[in-house]
């Protein structure tokens, strides 16, 4: 439902190429609820840890190197897993759809722009990685009431 949490993160060549504001947008513009939001310098360490899943990978190393080049902006929300996912489109940005961030901002799959929870399961540990408890704020949503049934 709509209170699932998602973890994304605009990636470094995001945050070089100056879309933080435009990926914000799109986001913000579709309704979903932001709990917590920092720019960060990301460790090898905690990349490894993101990326555990995909240790095996033959761009493992490349994509650990690639998300420590610079910051990322670091973000929570409310919303549907999947449907943030939709907004972001498919891995490869030659198959993403144009309309979708992926498929509108970026050419190569080892620099597509922004990072989005592919489950529920997944959101859940990637939060618990990136974000202290603190950090994830509880808030009065003054738009809630004509956004959510
Ligand atoms: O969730 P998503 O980012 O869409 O794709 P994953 O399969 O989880 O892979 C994570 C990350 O790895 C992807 O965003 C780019 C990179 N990658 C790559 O560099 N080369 C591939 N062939 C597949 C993925
Ligand atoms: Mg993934």
């Amino acid at each position: 439902g709509v209170n699932e949490r998602t973890f994304l993160a605009v990636k470094p060549d995001g945050v070089q190429r100056r879309l933080v504001g435009e990926i914000v947008r799109r986001f913000e513009r579709k309704g979903f609820k932001l709990v917590a939001l920092k720019l960060v310098q990301a460790s090898e360490e905690l990349l490894r840890e993101h990326y555990v899943e995909l240790r095996e990978k033959p761009f493992y190393s490349r994509l650990v190197k690639y998300m420590s080049s610079g910051p990322v902006v670091a973000m929570v929300r409310l919303d549907v897993v999947h449907a943030s996912r939709a907004l972001i489109g498919a891995t490869d940005p030659g198959d993403a759809m144009p309309g979708t961030i992926r498929g509108d901002f970026c050419v190569e799959v080892g620099k597509n722009v922004i990072h989005g929870s592919d489950s529920v399961e997944s959101a859940h540990r990637e939060i618990a990685l990136w974000f202290r408890e603190a950090e994830l704020l509880c808030w009065e949503d003054s738009a809630g009431h004509w956004l959510y049934e």
